[in-house]
């Protein structure tokens, strides 16, 4: 098993020969100095490096023991899942292990004895680093596949979880899609995310084990099936929109949905032989870092790029403090063989003339007005003319396209000679994308080439004038709201879908004769008693009101209208 291991690494395609180093010293006509190529990590076995965590809690056998049978033996159920006794014992550190030849450990689950309730359970991986898949996932189940599973991974650390591949004996009934194979898909749909029939259905619990995420046969969908044409791969895999990202995760979420169940229906009277047990997780990929480093070394528990090329971060993705004359970008395979670097610059060096017109230190949000909209619209102009112009060329890249990491893109703009960012992200605008938009401001504890550089105002929509705010984050607040976003009232208002003056309180605006004040709104006067302060009497005014033997049912009349015109004076805003 090592020996096949050793040898499928050795010969996976991606790992062949190519972009293993950053750099060389050599010597030309000009002396000697280093030469700068594009470069990636060996593959590695990803188990490894892996944390893994099973859901729910008590879906792991054994705690209490319990006794379990097999497909193949379904009435000699002696076998026994305990926890508390490491030979019997079956944790979930026991997909990722070393195993002997011929003999499997593996996870297991508890058995279906809640049946007809599903028997659900989640493996999650996690790396805590982007990871590029260079091989097939491959897990092993022993005692049979499960009917139902599906693979989801994450490429944010699991916050956010997609679909990777669907597994079923029956696609449509299980996941109302139709059956795919990897093998019938073309270069336009490599990416698919298909629902598989091929690793499901029932062939003998020790024939076939295994269930895959087919990479291989996506990568040979441009290399072929010799893997020969490996430039073809590498060129797709940097022009084709979202073909590396498929290949790139950072955790992986198998959901087992329903235990494989023989070849027929569930027997309620024999539950002891439905779980899932799992003795190996192969995952094959190496460090995404960007194509910045040809190694990643794990410290303190988590893979990390060795960054060559003057750039910084996990997956290096940014240029080291000093450096960042050019906005960072990615290497990339191309040109063939050796690929760009795109390494970073430090000021000064390589690409001298910085733009004519420097970024001023004033203000985002105030004093551009006037010098900067006609430039604007001379910008959109100018894109919308290169986009409608037949296929659509890429915006050129300047040499000193400096957009601070928010943009890969510049363009020149022929009159004002002048080179200024296009498409900036993160929430930025400006010539070099060192504004915030409006509607958001400058983090302060953040660089300028920070992806959080800009924070939404997150203005109170009803209390402020406008969703823009000052650097600080403060938000410009209509009458009598209060607060950094507009969200409280001053001192003497109340909020009622914005804030409205007091009414009455417990200081100036007393309600008077006994009258009680009711959230500020409005003073309820006892039976006699009219006006916003209940300051007038009934019988001042209306003696026949006063006289009358029925004045309760009069003034919780007027009561109700005055609390009517009440309501229809807030109707107003
Ligand atoms: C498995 O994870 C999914 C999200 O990916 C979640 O919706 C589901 O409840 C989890 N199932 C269990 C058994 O924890
Ligand atoms: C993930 O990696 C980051 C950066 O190295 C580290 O700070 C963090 O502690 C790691 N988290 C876990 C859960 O290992
Ligand atoms: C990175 O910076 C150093 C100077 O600190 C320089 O010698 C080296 O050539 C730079 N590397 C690249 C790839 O630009
Ligand atoms: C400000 O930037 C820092 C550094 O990147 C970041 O940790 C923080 O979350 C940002 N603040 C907000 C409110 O986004
Ligand atoms: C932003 O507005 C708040 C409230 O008006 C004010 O206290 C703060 O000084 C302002 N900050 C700046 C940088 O103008
Ligand atoms: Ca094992």
């Amino acid at each position: 098993m090592l020996h096949l291991v050793a040898f499928l690494l050795h010969c996976l395609p991606l790992a062949m020969g190519h972009y293993d180093i950053c750099k060389s010293w050599v010597t030309t006509d000009d002396g000697p100095s280093w030469e700068f190529y594009a470069c990636q990590p060996k593959a590695m076995r990803m188990k490894d490096y892996v944390t893994v965590r099973v859901d729910p809690p008590g879906i792991t056998c054994g705690d209490p023991p319990e006794r379990f049978c097999t497909h193949e033996n379904p009435y000699l159920c002696s076998d026994e899942c305990d926890a508390s006794t490491p030979d019997l014992a079956h944790p979930p550190k026991l997909m990722f292990d070393k195993e002997d030849e011929g003999l499997a450990t593996y996870w297991q689950s508890v058995t279906w004895s809640r049946y007809p309730e599903p028997l659900l359970a989640n493996i999650t991986l996690s790396w805590n680093k982007s990871i590029e898949l260079t091989d097939d996932i491959v897990v092993t189940f022993e005692y049979g596949r499960p009917t139902i599973m599906m693979l989801e991974k994450s490429l944010d650390n699991g916050r956010t979880w997609h679909p990777y591949q669907y597994y079923a004996d029956d696609c449509m009934e299980a996941f109302g899609m139709p059956a795919r194979r990897v093998r019938d898909l073309s270069t336009t749909s490599a990416n698919r995310i298909i629902c598989t029939e091929e690793y499901s259905r029932w062939a003998g619990s020790k024939k076939e084990k295994n269930v895959r995420l087919e990479v291989r046969d996506r990568f040979a969908i441009f290399a072929g099936q010799d893997f020969r044409n490996m430039d073809n791969l590498y060129t797709r895999l940097e022009s084709a929109k979202g073909l590396k990202d498929f290949f790139t995760v950072t955790d992986l979420r198998m959901r087992l949905l329903r235990p494989a169940l023989g070849g027929t229906y569930v027997q309620r009277e024999n539950l002891y032989k439905y779980f899932y047990a799992v003795s190996n997780i192969e995952v094959t990929g190496r460090c995404k870092c960007n194509l910045h480093a040809n190694l990643c070394s794990f410290k303190e528990g988590t893979l990390q790029c060795e960054c060559e090329h003057n750039t910084t971060g996990l997956d290096c993705g940014k240029c080291k403090k000093n450096f960042r004359t050019r906005s960072w970008r990615a290497g990339s395979y191309l040109p063939l063989p050796n690929g760009s670097p795109n390494a970073c610059a430090a000021a000064g060096l390589a690409f001298g003339t910085a733009p004519k017109s420097k970024p001023g230190p004033t203000a985002h949000s105030a004093g551009k007005k006037h010098t900067k909209k006609p430039a604007a619209s001379k910008i959109s102009k100018l894109i919308r003319l290169k986009s409608g112009s037949g296929p659509v060329a890429p915006v050129e890249t300047f040499r000193d396209c400096e957009c601070y990491g928010h943009s890969n893109r510049c363009s020149y703009i022929d009159f004002l000679n002048v080179v200024t960012c296009v498409s900036c992200k993160h929430n930025t605008r400006g010539q070099h994308c060192q504004h915030c938009r409006l509607g958001f401001y400058r983090n302060g504890s953040a660089e300028l080439d920070d992806e959080n550089v800009c924070i939404e105002c997150n203005c109170n929509q009803i209390g402020s004038l406008h969703d823009r705010c000052n650097e600080t984050g403060y938000c410009e607040c209509r009458e009598g709201a209060a607060g950094p976003k507009c969200d409280d009232c001053l001192p003497n208002y109340y909020w009622r879908q914005g804030c409205f003056p007091n009414v009455c309180d417990e200081e100036l605006l007393i309600c008077q004769n006994g009258g009680t004040c009711y959230q500020n709104q409005r003073c309820i006067c006892p039976a006699g008693y009219k006006g916003v302060l209940c300051e007038q009497s009934k019988c001042d005014s209306d003696t026949k009101a006063c006289n009358s033997a029925s004045s309760t049912y009069l003034s919780l009349t007027t009561f109700l209208i005055s609390a009517l015109i009440l309501q229809l004076r807030h109707l107003d805003f």
